[in-house]
């Protein structure tokens, strides 16, 4: 029976050496879901690195990751710290991640970090290639993954592989800054079908094909090594009944015990039913505009100053990265704005920026998209953005406003936000005044229409939709050779 091999960089699974003892729990991402029932069908597995380097790894703990991680069915890929520090923090997240962000100051180009790139990519292929047959699939995902896919193609010509990038893919003018750039593009090509989130990610690559390795582009299709590789794109979408659904229980008397968090929030709402909670969720990182947002913010307070002590704005950062400099440089700029900001503005009563840095639990997460009025979404580049379609998809009574940067993916897709240059201070304030002034029925007509978007296009119809087109293309690829 043929089966379906997912990689990523890292597995569904959250695995942690605790006192020196194994602790292990599936991680609750949107990948994770998106691929539940891909992954939970027939003898498929999922390829990754556990997130314990060997170096912490005992021979007998490794064996116990081992057993634990086959229950799940998932297979590690045993990575050293070493290789963590120059693929994943270095190659991966100071040259790929700012590259493709265009972020061009922040990137380098260390000749020993891509060939620990290449080295790890070699890694993960040589896991997969012990575990595949004839006629199985592999989806590989991501940017950290980029030259897999021609690595298993170089073995195993006969076996169906699709690769999804997550994050955007840039203008050729960008790209062709990057030294290995035909190396990386000749990697992605080993695919059959290469998947991005918008139409414009495509198009740039379609470009980058075309002048980089000067191969004819057929509307969406390559010709490459008496193959056929199809470009499409696929936008990722939410497991929108969960958030739903979480959303009715949180609104419903069901839930008896209110959070701490929800208890501050309703102290907040009952002190004035007029004032106005703007919410922001992000992991820290340089792309998601979190510096803009607060000087926007504070702009907007000095613009329109009848709004002082009527908004609060909660900022939500996930530390992420944090070993990397400019995300430690970032975290002190973001400190530092709202200290200022608090500092400048706050009276006894009122604290304009609720700031917290940490991960939360899914539970007070509901709590605060269910609480907030505004979603306040302002990256300065996004592949996607999951945030914009989770809030949307929390407002069980069709209230509630998004403000969502045209740099994301999600734009793309979610005409009826409001939709703001990240950069435009002054948009953004006026956008703000929008959002509050805004009549109900104009929220609920726009949030209508985004909600049953979202409903219609879930995670697992992304996935679903992409393996059919990846079986589809496979077909039409295999006609084509025995001509
Ligand atoms: P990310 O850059 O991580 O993903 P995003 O799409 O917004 O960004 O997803 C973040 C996820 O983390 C959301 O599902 C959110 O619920 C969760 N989260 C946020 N804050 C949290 C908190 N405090 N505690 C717990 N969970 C939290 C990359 C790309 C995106 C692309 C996704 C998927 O950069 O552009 O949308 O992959 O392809």
């Amino acid at each position: 029976m043929n089966k379906t091999i997912i990689v990523s960089n890292r597995l569904p699974l959250q695995v942690k050496l605790e006192d020196s003892k194994l602790d292990i729990k599936p991680s609750i991402g949107g990948l994770a879901t998106g691929m539940k029932s891909v992954h939970a069908e027939g003898n498929g597995i999922w390829v990754g690195w556990s997130g314990l380097t060997q170096d912490q790894l005992t021979p007998e703990l490794e064996e116990e990751v081992k057993t634990a991680v086959t229950k799940e069915k998932c297979v590690t890929v045993p990575l050293t710290t070493e290789d963590v520090d120059n693929f994943y923090l270095g190659f991966s997240n100071k040259t790929l991640w700012p590259l493709f962000h265009y972020f061009m100051e922040y990137t380098t180009f260390e000749r020993s970090e891509w060939e620990s790139y290449k080295e790890v990519n070699q890694k993960f292929a040589d896991v997969i290639l012990e575990n595949v047959n004839d006629g199985d699939t592999v989806w590989v995902h991501d940017y950290q993954l980029l030259l897999l896919p021609k690595l298993i193609r170089d073995k195993k010509p006969n076996i169906s592989i699709g690769f999804f990038l997550h994050i955007p893919f840039p203008s050729f003018e960008i790209f062709r800054t990057f030294p290995w750039r035909e190396e990386l593009l000749e990697g992605m090509l080993g695919a059959d079908l290469i998947g991005f989130h918008t139409y414009d990610y495509e198009r740039h690559f379609l470009s980058s094909i075309k002048r980089i390795l000067r191969l004819e582009v057929n509307f969406n299709t390559i010709d490459y090594h008496d193959r056929t590789v199809t470009v499409d794109s696929f936008p990722m979408g939410i497991d929108y009944n969960k958030f739903y659904n979480a959303a009715m229980v949180n609104d419903s008397q069901q839930k008896k015990e209110r959070s701490e968090l929800q208890r501050r929030l309703d102290e907040h709402i009952k002190s004035d039913s007029d004032a106005k909670i703007i919410l922001s969720i992000d992991r820290l990182d340089y792309t998601k505009g979190i510096p803009n947002r607060l000087k926007a913010f504070e702009y907007f307070l000095n613009k329109y100053p009848q709004f002082k002590e009527k908004v609060r704005l909660i900022l939500l950062a996930v530390p992420s990265r944090s070993n990397v400099p400019q995300y430690q440089k970032l975290k002190r700029e973001t400190d530092e704005l709202v200290g200022r900001i608090n500092g400048e503005f706050a009276t006894v009563s009122w604290t304009p920026i609720w700031y917290f840095y940490r991960s939360m639990p899914f539970e007070n997460l509901i709590d605060l998209y269910t609480t907030s009025d505004i979603a306040l979404i302002t990256p300065v580049r996004d592949g996607m953005n999951l945030v914009a379609k989770e809030y949307v998809a929390t407002r069980t009574n069709q209230d509630g406003v998004l403000i969502l940067s045209e740099m994301t993916g999600a734009s793309k897709e979610m005409n009826e936000a409001l939709l703001i240059n990240p950069n435009n201070f002054d948009q953004i304030a006026d956008t703000i005044k929008q959002a509050i002034e805004m009549p109900i029925e104009e929220q609920q007509n726009r949030i209508k229409i985004l909600q049953e978007r979202l409903q219609r296009y879930s995670v697992e119809k992304w996935a679903e939709e992409f393996l059919k087109a990846l079986e589809t293309t496979k077909e039409k690829e295999d006609v084509f050779i025995s001509k």
